[in-house]
């Protein structure tokens, strides 16, 4: 029976344009029905075409709202969005050990949607540590690429790369998205330690805005109502499959999801 009245908390960056980052998972929770909560850990100047500059909270103020929200009230599950710093990853790492919870969803955000590297070397190593506390991690096929240092292309060097993220970075569960590729279908891997299975849909012949998060987002909530991984993905890529359908051109740059009630 799914508890519907699950809190569910994301550790996230604002995007005022409200179509990724922190945004993005609370209208995905409130889709969903679940209870959002969220720490913010950075403020961007995002828009539908990108970020060109943010600003980072201490990792002490993120620690102290985490501390104090989570004190509060108890998450029944728990998504890392934008961390963007070592000092804020190592942070979150720690906070993560503290609680020992089974619930959390990595979103390892390392690159813009093309590909380029958000993180500075320091900041990637601290997030392939960060990865190993992941009941399931959600990278897209540049972020994997940059989890296991090459480039990933293919469909079999996709598989390689999920089982080398479980294997040598200790994720349970991964699931690569193929939002951006080149394939008729968007066909995202998921291993779960024994064996792959590809989560597929129709490929939309547009760009949109958020797409990433809003699938963590999905299967943080899922996971918060109690609901297995396998239903959580197959959850996750259905509604986040009908936001990009329904996503209508806002802006100069990629369509925003259409986040609409979906439970
Ligand atoms: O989609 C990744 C992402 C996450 N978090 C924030 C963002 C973005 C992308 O634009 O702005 C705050």
């Amino acid at each position: 029976m799914a508890d519907t009245s699950a809190a569910v908390l994301t550790i996230a960056g604002s995007d005022p344009s409200g179509g990724a980052g922190m945004q993005a998972d609370l209208k995905t929770f409130a889709a969903l029905q679940v209870y959002g909560m969220s720490v913010l850990t950075l403020a961007t100047d995002c828009t539908t075409e990108g970020v060109t500059d943010l600003q980072l909270l201490t990792p002490e103020f993120v620690a102290h709202q985490f501390r104090r929200v989570t004190a509060d009230i108890a998450p029944a599950a728990i998504k890392t969005g934008m961390l963007f710093s070592a000092e804020i990853i190592e942070q979150v790492d720690a906070l993560l050990s503290a609680i020992d919870h089974d619930r959390i969803i990595i979103d390892p955000v390392m690159t813009t949607r093309r590909g380029e590297r958000l993180l500075s070397d320091d900041a990637e190593a601290a997030m392939r540590a960060l990865v190993g506390r992941a009941r399931i991690v959600t990278p897209s096929l540049p972020e994997a690429g940059r989890l296991v240092q090459r480039s990933i292309s293919s469909s079999a060097e996709m598989i390689a790369a999920a089982k080398q993220i479980h294997r040598e970075l200790g994720a349970r569960h991964v699931v690569i998205t193929d939002g951006h590729g080149t394939t008729d279908t968007a066909a995202d891997c998921w291993f779960d330690g024994e064996a792959i299975r590809w989560l597929e849909a129709d490929r939309l012949p547009f760009a949109v805005h958020g797409a990433g998060d809003a699938f963590s987002a999905a299967a943080t909530a899922h996971l918060g109502m109690g609901y297995d991984v396998e239903r959580a993905l197959d959850g996750a890529k259905a509604f986040v499959t009908e936001a990009i359908r329904n996503a209508t051109p806002r802006g100069q740059g990629n369509r925003p999801l259409a986040y609409s009630l979906a439970r």
